[in-house]
This record gives C-alpha cells, structure tokens and sequence, in this order.
C-alpha cells in the first residue's frame, strides 16, 4: 500500500491514476473527528419489526426490496435519492413558492444558482433527472451513434439507447476490480475513445457521457486532470462532452482530498472548474442538492438549448417549471447552494467512511477504496457459493432486511437488465449490494446498527442459497422483478 505522492510522484499520481488510496486515509485516521455541521430540530420515528414479520414483507415484495413498504423497514439505505433532510432555510423556502404557470420568481433564483455553482450558460428545470436524461438524449443523439460513458448508469443508458444510441463502457480497467484501490477509478480510458473513434468515425459519437462520481462503479472520482484531458480529446475531434452531475459535488470533495494543487482550494471552485471542461449537464438534484424532488438539464450554447426549452413543453412543463411546483425550485436553489459548503461535504462523506471502517475492520468484501455517496458490498466474495445467476446481490439485500429491516439495494445483474438486441443478460464484472447514506438523515449510531446487521449476515454466509427470477418487466427491470428462494 503507497503514501500519499508527492513532488514528480504527484504528478504520475494524477496523470496515470495508479496510485492507491491509503486504508488510513479512507477513514481519515490521524484527523479530527468530523461531526455534523448542523442539529436536529424534528425527528421522524422508526418503525422496528421482528423477523415473522420481516420474513412475510420479505415474501410479498419478491424478494425486491424496491417492493417493500417503507413502514416495513427500520433503516433505510435503499438509495441517497430524494431522501435527503432538507435545512429549515429550505423549508422557509418551500414558504415562498410562486406557484405561477409562468415566470415563476422561483426559476430565476435556481437558474442564478446552477449559474453561480455549475456555471453553465442555460438551464431547464425537470422534474427528476431521469426527465433531464429524456431532453439532452432526444437532442444530441442520432440513431445509430455510439455514446461512450464511463460505466452504465440504468436510467441513462436506457434512455440513450430509447434514442437509438449505442451505449460503449469506455470506463478505465480498474473501475471492475473491488479490490483495486487507485485513487480516480471513475476516470475515463482516453484509450479505449481513440479505439472508438478509429472503428467508426468521430461523427458516429453522439458525445461522451461522463459521470462523476460513479454511481455504478461504487461512487468512485473522475480526476480534473482526466476531464481537462477529455476536453482537450472532445476539441481535437469536435465531439461534445455532457456530465451526469448528480453527485459531482462529491466527486470534489475527493479531487480536494487526493489531487494534486487542490487541498486548498473550495469546494465550490473545483465544482465550477470540472464543470468548465463540459459542454452542459444534466441533474438529478434529488441526490447531492439536498431536495425531495427536482432535476435539471443545463448547457452552454444556445441552439442546443433551444432545442432541450421546446422538448421540455412535450413532456415535463413549461421552460419556467419543467415539471416543478414554484416551491420545488426555491428549495433546489437553497440545496444548491448548501451542498457546496466544505463542511457539509466533509461530514457527509464522513458518515459513508464510518460506516466502511467498521466494516473494513471486520473483513467484510467491499468495493473498495469507499466511494462517496454509499457502501457497496462485494456480493461474489460475500457468497462464493453463488453464481451469478443466483443473484447473490439480490439474495444479500433481502439477507439484510430479514436480519434487521435495514433496506438496501442490489447493483449487479438485476440493475444491468439485457442487451436490447441480443436479449441476453449483461453480466457485469461487479456483483455488488449497496448500502446507500441518505444525507442528513441517519446519526452515528444508526451506523453501527447497521455494521453490526452486516457482520452477523457475513457470519451466517455459509448456509445462504440464492433466487430465481420469476417475474421480469421490460424495463429497468430491478424496480419490479420478483424474485423466489432456490
Ligand atoms: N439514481 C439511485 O438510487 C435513483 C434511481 S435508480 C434506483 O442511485 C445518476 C448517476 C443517478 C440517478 C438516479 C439518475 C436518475 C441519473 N444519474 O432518479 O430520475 O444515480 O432523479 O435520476 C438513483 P432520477
């Protein structure tokens, strides 16, 4: 395991992206202890269950904890997705939504805000970010181009491809190993572009879809120095870059943390900065900006936002709302504002590290260095005994609620769905169970009960089989499927 680089070191660090992440500076050992930039002034009380009961909700929702009622669950880690506690200045907010058709006060505050922070030109409110994906994948994609990414995401993929586009994983190696522990797993392999470009001719890319961080790939960072690479890749071949920014918040906090010339710079001026070397964004603002409901898709030229205002009338709302009440949008400006405080940020990503030190501690299998917005359990070493076929993330996200009604969610080959073309299965290198950090939400201690749930599932391992399938839907199948017992 290295050290942290420096001099001529450093630089090898950010350009190659081999070194690894130090275990003690996943936990911020040696630091003060982070806390909370904030208390508590309304509580929600838990429900808590005993196993006949779990074992009867369990059989019900299929084996699918998407199909569980919440009332039936005593954590909650499905997703960090809408579930955040939002501050009393947002809830002030929701006080003075103006719930006009048009014009809204509320649309001009959030534009100022993804204006300020993101810094891209124009902006079009959507109801979630899944609306975003639906306008920017209608207007830049023709049918039959390729659009590389940096590992899938379900919703996005699904609506490239809804789009006649070709989604082409251009992610680096190391983003499919658990056990790698490089610093940037989310960086793009510049590499793997030029091959594309070469088989097919820079004008059969749509544009390069690049998240940051790395839902998929366990939350990991892109690198400034692989999006300022991109940018200058995107120029020489005049293909367009578009980041998925629902947690490019987070994916600061670790260029802050591990990059080279950016320890002391804010949070909020490394967003601004990554965000400068793409050509627009689109949001899931349920996620990092702290709201209930809400998304966005913003960008720099205005034929192209032309475009995105007349979609967005067809399917979410006027270019003033998108889908929003007045209220939403207020809320989303003042979230927007509050996820780039260093604070937040710190004692955010200090709860998902707590978490995973008490597990990496027990010798639980996790991906792994520990991403930003969850914990992702390696569910092929948790279970050798399963195949992948078996489901053993599934079967791993069902052992947990039925030990302790802590929900959380499968990412393996459920979330990956099937090739459109062949039908086959896509059968991803990672098999993973994702305990997913609500923001703001849980206390330290609600932490160790759930570490403590995973050790006692990890002990009893030995003596789990997996599912079956037994009923698919179309699409995203991992929403609805049910699942059976073998
Ligand atoms: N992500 C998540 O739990 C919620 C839906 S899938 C269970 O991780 C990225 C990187 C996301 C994301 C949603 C969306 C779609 C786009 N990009 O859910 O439509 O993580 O607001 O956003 C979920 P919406």
């Amino acid at each position: 395991m290295g050290h942290p680089p420096t001099g001529a070191a450093a630089l090898s660090y950010v350009m190659t992206n081999k070194h690894e992440v130090p275990r003690t500076m996943g936990q911020q050992a040696g630091r003060r202890s982070w806390a909370e930039p904030w208390k508590i002034k309304m509580v929600e009380p838990l429900t808590m269950t005993d196993r006949p009961t779990r074992e009867r909700a369990m059989a019900e929702a299929g084996y699918n904890t998407f199909l569980l009622r919440s009332t039936d669950v005593y954590i909650d880690l499905l997703t960090d997705s809408g579930t955040s506690a939002m501050s009393d200045r947002q809830w002030a907010g929701m006080m003075v939504g103006d719930e006009a058709y048009a014009g809204s006060e509320n649309f001009y505050h959030l534009e100022t805000a993804i204006q300020t922070y993101y810094g891209y030109k124009y902006l079009v409110p959507t109801h979630q970010g899944r609306g975003a994906e639906n306008l920017i994948s209608r207007t830049e994609i023709k049918p039959g181009q390729y659009v590389p990414g940096n590992m899938y995401f379900t919703t996005t993929r699904l609506h490239q491809e809804m789009a006649g586009g070709i989604f082409v994983d251009v992610i680096c190696d190391e983003a499919h190993d658990p056990t790698n522990r490089n610093a940037f797993k989310g960086n793009v392999d510049l590499g793997k572009l030029d091959a594309l470009v070469k088989e097919h001719g820079a004008d059969k890319i749509a544009y390069v879809s690049l998240g940051a961080t790395v839902n998929m790939a366990g939350g990991q960072p892109v690198s400034m120095a692989n999006v300022k690479a991109l940018r200058t890749w995107g120029d020489k071949h005049g293909i367009k870059i578009y980041l998925d920014a629902t947690r490019a918040v987070e994916n600061a906090f670790f260029i802050q943390e591990r990059e080279t010339g950016y320890a002391g710079r804010k949070i909020a001026e490394i967003l601004k900065e990554f965000c400068s070397y793409t050509d627009g964004a689109w949001m899931s603002a349920k996620k990092d900006s702290l709201v209930n409901i809400g998304g966005w898709v913003a960008v720099n030229s205005w034929e192209v936002f032309e475009e995105l205002r007349n979609l967005v009338v067809v399917f979410e709302g006027l270019h003033t709302y998108g889908g929003l009440a007045g209220r939403d949008m207020e809320a989303m400006a003042i979230g927007t504002a509050e996820s780039v405080q260093d604070d937040h940020i710190r004692a955010r990503i200090g709860q998902v590290r707590y978490l995973g030190g008490l597990l990496e501690k027990w010798g639980v299998p996790m991906m792994e260095p520990i991403g930003g917005h969850a914990i992702f359990l390696d569910a092929r070493r948790f279970y050798p005994q399963l195949k992948q076929d078996d489901f053993a993330a599934q079967t791993l996200a069902a052992q947990l609620y039925l030990d302790s009604g802590i929900r959380t969610m499968e990412r393996g080959i459920v979330s990956a769905g099937r090739n459109a073309k062949t039908g086959d299965h896509y059968r991803p290198k990672l098999e993973l169970t994702r305990l997913t950090i609500p923001r703001r939400v849980y206390t330290q201690a609600h932490m160790d009960v759930v570490a403590e749930s995973v050790k006692a599932v990890y002990e009893q391992r030995e003596s789990v089989k997996g599912l079956k399938m037994v009923y698919e839907p179309k699409y995203l199948r991992f929403f609805q499927a049910r699942f059976e017992p073998l």
